[in-house]
């Protein structure tokens, strides 16, 4: 039987691409049609979104995708639009990494009580989560709805308001336990109830553009990342890992514990009910930020890097490296702060951030299970950085467990499957997804040493 093709946007922090699908029996392929930068502005001291341009993008691609069954959409989290009770867009998405948040976040911290707050929403503190930057924003008077960056690109597509569920539970407005918005969290950071669109899960549909269905995916990158993590079992940990590594394990509830808070651990929505475990590591983004002010490719350093030995072991999750800019500087800073050796070249300072995020990838397992009382034998990096053999072998090492690495494409793959289970293309739970996964697509093994 011919195979279907279903196209998935995925934009993330650094660049956005629109893919196409293509479906079958027992087997999956994903082409890349568009790639474009994602180029945040900073305007006046505001660090912004040019959410236009990537709208531009994404129609353009969208043009040049051909006949498919159905478009869906997945971009970073936490980050949203306003809209006015005309539907008119006020302003530009505000970028996460923005300033706004830094004392208004624990500001509202001690109002509500981080007990509280962990108890109903189960997210691990970020500065940036939603709950915060609105409490931040001074746009709200005249705001009719909020919709975060891919319910809003698929409300520009089909005219439907809706707030998808996965991405959604990254607000901190959601209920971690009745997986609703939550009134009294609301209530707390003085916003209406008119405000939050109606949820919609994963796989329900989202409206039509010229005719062609939009279909509610795991709108939040990581959640349709996880969906595609090549596992067989549950005994797993998954590293998503680009822009951001998130590190953690899949479990059926949450875990709202001390523990889990004062480890500040996530507790997240995934597709089809799941609980997405885990801890927010810096990522390769200290990295990008290096390679964009020194203006060199990366695979020359990441060469060298390998055959270096350790000797610098960063701590990637100190908050001075969030902020973009300046980050070799911020590094050699942190380095004497912390009478570490200063990186004396730039290969050097990739492979201090590369053995402190093997590091935090270890802590993170480590503690996901400690935490869950889930077991892995095997660590799954998936994402863009899952083609970073150097950053696979030593977080292989590290952690003393198999990584299994791949596929780089996860979140447009877990993408393209919700879609195409929705659609009736594909049947069964995440276990039957991902066997698809696994006979489809190329995986590396790294054994530890
Ligand atoms: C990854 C990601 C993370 C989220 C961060 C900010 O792209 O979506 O899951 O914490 O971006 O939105």
């Amino acid at each position: 039987p011919a195979m279907r093709a279903f196209a998935a946007v995925d934009l993330g922090a650094s660049g956005g691409r629109v893919m196409r699908g293509l479906v079958g029996a027992g087997d999956l392929r994903v082409q890349e049609v568009h790639r474009f930068p994602n180029r945040p502005v900073p305007v006046r001291g505001t660090l912004y979104w040019d959410i236009l341009g990537l709208y531009r993008e994404v129609l353009a691609g969208l043009r040049a995708t051909g006949p498919v069954a159905s478009i869906g959409i997945d971009s970073w989290a936490v980050d949203y639009g306003l809209l006015d009770a005309d539907g008119e867009l006020l302003g530009n998405p505000v970028h996460y990494r923005d300033a706004r948040t830094d004392k208004v976040s624990r500001e509202v911290v001690e109002r509500i009580g981080a007990e509280v707050l962990y108890e109903r929403n189960g997210l691990q503190f970020l500065p940036f989560n939603t709950i915060f930057q609105l409490a931040a924003d001074t746009r709200l008077a005249p705001a009719a709805t909020v919709l975060l960056i891919p319910d809003l690109l698929s409300y520009w597509l089909t005219g439907e308001l809706g707030a998808e569920y996965t991405n959604a539970s990254t607000t901190g407005l959601l209920d971690v336990r009745t997986r609703r918005w939550s009134a009294s969290l609301r209530q707390a950071v003085g916003l209406p109830a008119s405000l939050l669109p109606p949820l919609r899960a994963p796989g329900e549909p989202a409206g039509e553009w010229e005719g062609v269905p939009v279909t509610a995916v795991g709108s939040h990158d990581t959640a349709s990342a996880v969906v595609a993590v090549p596992a067989d079992g549950d005994a797993f940990a998954y590293i998503s890992c680009g822009t951001w590594s998130l590190v953690g394990v899949e479990l059926p509830e949450p875990v709202l514990t001390a523990g889990s808070r004062a480890a500040n651990f996530t507790n997240e929505g995934g597709v089809d009910g799941t609980i997405r475990f885990l801890r927010n590591v810096m990522g390769l983004w200290p990295v990008q930020e290096c390679v964009r002010e020194w203006d060199v490719p990366l695979d020359g350093l990441l060469a060298e890097a390998a055959r270096l030995p350790r000797r610098t072991v960063l701590d990637v999750d100190d908050p001075v490296f969030l902020p973009p800019g300046n980050m070799p500087e911020r590094i050699a800073r942190w380095c004497r702060a912390a009478g570490e050796p200063v990186p004396r070249t730039p290969a050097e300072t990739v492979r201090s951030i590369l053995d402190g995020l093997a590091v935090a990838h270890r802590k993170a397992i480590e503690q996901a299970q400690a935490l869950s009382g889930r077991a892995v034998d095997v660590v799954h990096m998936v994402g863009g950085g899952s083609r970073n053999e150097l950053l696979c072998r030593l977080t292989a090492d590290e952690c003393g467990l198999p990584v299994v690495a791949g596929p780089a494409e996860a979140t447009t793959i877990g993408n393209v499957l919700v879609q195409a289970r929705a659609a009736g293309d594909l049947h069964g739970s995440l276990a039957d997804l991902r066997a698809l996964v696994r006979r489809s697509q190329p995986l590396r093994r790294y054994e530890p040493r």
